[in-house]
C-alpha cells in the first residue's frame, strides 16, 4: 500500500558510529548494519532512509499510547519554557504533587504515596532501600535479606542486578549484594506450553518461599521482589493463584512484597496495574516506562500508607528518607506523565487492552506450527514466542537473526530475549494491525528457519 503520511526530512547520518558504546547491544554487528530511527507516529517508526516500520514492541514496552502524541510533546515544551528545572530536595513543583496523587488514585487502595526517580532500575533499588529502612525503623533491623526470582529482571543497578535472575546480566559483575536469595522461576514448558493467559499449573512455585524462610529464618528476610509477569526474560505470565499465595506467605512471615510493574503498569495487562488484575495488594510497587509513554525518563515507587507513615516520625526538620535523585520528579517528566495519564483516561486505553486481549491471543496462537516454534505464551497485550536455538552453541542466534530480518526485510520492530520473540504493541493497535504484525512475524520465523 502506498504510504502518503508525512515523512521527516532525511537525517544526516554520521559515518562514524564508533564513539557511541550502545547499551545492551551487539555493538559490532549493529555498526556493520545499523538500525537507525528518525521519526515515529502512532504505530510506526520511520527509519533514517524513510522506511515505515510497524512497532510491535512499544519501543521498549514504553509507548502504550502510541508514538508522536502531540498532547505529550506540547506539554513537555510548555513546561520547558515555564520551568526547566527545580531542585526536588527541600523544594517542589505543583505538577509533582498532582502527578503523585493521580498515580495513587490509579493504584489499588492502600498504595497511597509515590516516590519518584528516573528509571525502572532506580525504582527497583529505591523499593529495596525503602524496605530495608522500614524494617530498621520498625525495630526489625535484622531483616536485611532480599529475595528475588530466577529469570527476574529488575534493571541494572547493583540492587536490581542482585535480586535479578538472568544469568547473563549477573555473571560479569562479581559477587553483587550479599544476603540475596532467589525463588525458582515459574515456567515448566511440559505443563504450560501454548497457554493463553495465566497457566493453570504452577501456583505451588510460591511455596518455595516457605523453604527459604525455613533455611534463613523469617526474622532475617526484608522483602521479596517479583514481576507479576516476567517480561524481559521472554514473557512468563504468573500461574493462576501464584501471586496470591506469595502474598499469603509474605504476610504470614512479616516479609514485604514488592511488585515490579515497570512493564505491567499502565495498561499492559488490561488494568492500571497488574496488582488489580490479580487482586493482590503488594507493599511496594515500582513503575517506569508507560508513566510518560516513553517521552521523558521517569520511574517511581508506590508505597503502602503504613510503610510511608512509619517514616513520618522524629523531629520535623530531619530528612525522613535519605534517598533521592537530582532528577526525581523532573518538571519535564511530570508534564509528560500528566499528559500521558490524560490520554490513557480519555481514550480508555487500559480497558481497550483488556477488551482486545482475547483477539490478540488468538492471533498470536495461529503461529503455532510454524518452523521451530516451541511455545507461545500470551497475557494482556503481550506475547512470548519461543524458537528452538540454531544449536547448543548458538543460543540466541536465531532470535537475533529474527530481529534483524524483521527490521531490514519485513518492516517490523520486535523485542528478543535469547531465542524468544516478544510482542508487546502499543495499546492503540487495531485488529487489522494485529493481523499485519502476526503475518510479518510468520514471515520472519520462516525466514530464520
Ligand atoms: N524492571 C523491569 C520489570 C523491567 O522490565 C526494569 C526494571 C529496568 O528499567 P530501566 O528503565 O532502568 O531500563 C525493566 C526494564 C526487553 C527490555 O527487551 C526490557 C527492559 C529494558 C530493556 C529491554 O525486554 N525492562
Amino acid at each position: 500500500m502506498l504510504d502518503k503520511s508525512p515523512r521527516p526530512s532525511k537525517l544526516n547520518v554520521p559515518n562514524d558510529l564508533a564513539a557511541h558504546w550502545m547499551p545492551f547491544t551487539a555493538n559490532r554487528a549493529f555498526k556493520k548494519a545499523p538500525r537507525l530511527l528518525a521519526g515515529a507516529k502512532d504505530m510506526h517508526y520511520i527509519t533514517v532512509d524513510g522506511r515505515k516500520i510497524i512497532d510491535a514492541a512499544s519501543g521498549m514496552w514504553c509507548t502504550n499510547a502510541g508514538h508522536g502524541r502531540t498532547q505529550i510533546s506540547s506539554a513537555i515544551a510548555k513546561q520547558a519554557e515555564a520551568l526547566d528545572y527545580a531542585p526536588p530536595f527541600q523544594f517542589g513543583i505543583p505538577q509533582a504533587f498532582e502527578l503523585a496523587s493521580r498515580i495513587a488514585d490509579l493504584a489499588p487502595k492502600g498504595l497511597d504515596h509515590v516516590f519518584f526517580c528516573n528509571s525502572g532500575s532506580e525504582a527497583a533499588d529505591t523499593a529495596l532501600k525503602i524496605a530495608l529502612a522500614y524494617h530498621q525503623l520498625n525495630g526489625q533491623g535484622t531483616r536485611t535479606r532480599l529475595i528475588g526470582r530466577e529469570r527476574g529482571y529488575h534493571g541494572v543497578g547493583f540492587g536490581g542486578t542482585s535480586v535479578g535472575g538472568i544469568v547473563n546480566n549477573r555473571k560479569m559483575f562479581g559477587t553483587l549484594l550479599a544476603g540475596v536469595d532467589h525463588l525458582s522461576h515459574t515456567y515448566d514448558r511440559e505443563k504450560q506450553a501454548f497457554t493463553k493467559g495465566e497457566p493453570e499449573y504452577g501456583a505451588h512455585f510460591a511455596d518455595e518461599l516457605e523453604r527459604l524462610v525455613n533455611l534463613h529464618g523469617a526474622s532475617t528476610i526484608a522483602a521479596v521482589i517479583v514481576e507479576p509477569m516476567a517480561g524481559s526474560t521472554g514473557v512468563l505470565p504468573a500461574p493462576k493463584g501464584y501471586l496470591k499465595r506469595l502474598r499469603e506467605i509474605t504476610q504470614k512471615h512479616g516479609i514485604l512484597l514488592i511488585f515490579d510493574e515497570v512493564i505491567t503498569g499502565y495498561g499492559r495487562l488490561g488494568y492500571a496495574f497488574a496488582a488489580e488484575r490479580y487482586g493482590v495488594l503488594p507493599d511496594l510497587l515500582t513503575f517506569a516506562k508507560g508513566i510518560t509513554n516513553g517521552a521523558a525518563p521517569m520511574g517511581g515507587v508506590i508505597v503502602r500508607d503504613t510503610i510511608h507513615d512509619a517514616f513520618m516520625t522524629g523531629p520535623e526538620h530531619v530528612v525522613e528518607l535519605t534517598h533521592g535523585y537530582t532528577y526525581s520528579a523532573h518538571p519535564l517528566a511530570c508534564a509528560a506523565g500528566l499528559a500521558t495519564l490524560d490520554i490513557y483516561r480519555d481514550e480508555k486505553l487500559f480497558e481497550r487492552a483488556n477488551k482486545i486481549e482475547p483477539k490478540f491471543a488468538d492471533a498470536v496462537m495461529t503461529l503455532k506450527g510454524q518452523p521451530n516454534v516451541l511455545d507461545i505464551r500470551t497475557v494482556g497485550l503481550t506475547a512470548g514466542i519461543d524458537l528452538a536455538p540454531r544449536s547448543a552453541d548458538l543460543i540466541g542466534k536465531r532470535g537475533y537473526d529474527a530481529m534483524v530480518n524483521a527490521f531490514h526485510d519485513n518492516d517490523l520492530m520486535l523485542r528478543i530475549a535469547g531465542d524468544t520473540l516478544a510482542l508487546t504493541p502499543p495499546l492503540i493497535v487495531s485488529e487489522d494491525q494485529i493481523g499485519e504484525i502476526i503475518d510479518k512475524v510468520g514471515k520472519v520465523i520462516r525466514a530464520v528457519a
